[in-house]
């Protein structure tokens, strides 16, 4: 792994991008991540608030559990790394895909117009009978609330443990043909998440990891920037070509 140059990176007019965010993007606005210190799993047991098996178990809970950050959105704000790859999106057009664990709405608030939300967002809700029913809703859930369409209840538009994330065709689709991956904010923990730099890698792909904390001699990754999302990604996209 070496230190990023754009001369290393040698992104041309014909080159290919997917960009991979994790929580660590929204950090700096505000929202905690997961499995850093201070991290939400430090205070909600994963089993409980992020299985099918804990929904089922207590819905209540984990309703509640996703009200809390539903709410949270309203009091946080996109920072300069969601406005960096907004401004990369605009002018590469097709030529990137944007796929986020993220469940926030930080990405199309900072003005990205195509974001693939492999693990859902906060501001759904899916129907417990009929997945294909998922409506738009911004405010506090209650248990009973009823699908639109059909009168079942509902739940959270997440992928929790043990779920089929989002988009994967179109997703993998991308990343067979990307000839530059790029993963920010993200501790590679989670699968499938965290096996796409290897599916880049071996397409032939150039891999960046921009991070907080950068993994030592990864295989899959050719080049980092460590540092802060918020100011690393700004700069790495102004020296993009
Ligand atoms: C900064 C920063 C700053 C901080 N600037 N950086 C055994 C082996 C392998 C796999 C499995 C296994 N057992 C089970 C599995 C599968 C399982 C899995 O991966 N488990 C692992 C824990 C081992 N995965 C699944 O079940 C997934 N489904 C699946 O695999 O289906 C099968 C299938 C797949 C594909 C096709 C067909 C079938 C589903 C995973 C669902 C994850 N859901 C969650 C919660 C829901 C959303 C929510 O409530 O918000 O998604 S878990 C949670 O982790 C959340 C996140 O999206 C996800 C990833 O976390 P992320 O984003 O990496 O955050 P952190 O906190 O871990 O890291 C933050 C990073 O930022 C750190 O590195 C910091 O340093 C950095 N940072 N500040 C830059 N300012």
């Amino acid at each position: 792994m070496k230190a990023y140059t754009p001369q290393l990176w040698n992104f041309g007019p014909k080159s290919k991008l997917v960009i991979l965010t994790g929580a660590g993007i929204s950090a700096e606005s505000g929202i905690r991540t997961f499995r850093d210190s201070g991290g939400l799993w430090e205070d909600h047991r994963v089993e409980d608030v992020a299985t099918p098996e804990g929904f089922a178990r207590n819905p209540g809970m984990v309703i509640e559990f996703y009200n809390q950050r539903r709410l949270e959105l309203s009091h946080v704000r996109p920072n300069p790394a969601h406005e960096a790859i907004a401004c990369l999106g605009n002018r590469l057009a097709e030529r990137l895909l944007l796929v986020t664990q993220n469940i926030d709405n930080l990405h199309e608030r900072g003005g990205s117009k195509q974001v693939e939300h492999m693990h859902g967002e906060l501001l759904k809700l899916r129907c417990l009978r009929d997945e294909r029913h998922v409506i738009d809703f911004a405010g506090v859930q209650n248990i009973d609330f009823p699908c639109p369409q059909c009168g079942a209840k509902m739940r959270p538009h997440i992928v929790w443990f043990g779920e089929i994330p989002f988009d994967m065709d179109a997703i993998q689709d991308a990343l067979q043909c990307c000839t530059h991956f790029v993963f920010v904010g993200t501790s590679s923990q989670v699968y499938p998440a965290a096996g796409f730099r290897k599916v880049a890698k071996a397409v032939g792909a150039k891999v960046l990891c921009i991070n907080l904390e950068v993994e030592a001699d990864d295989p899959y990754t050719d080049l980092i920037i460590q540092g802060k999302a918020g100011i690393e990604v700004p700069l790495w996209v102004d020296s993009m070509p």
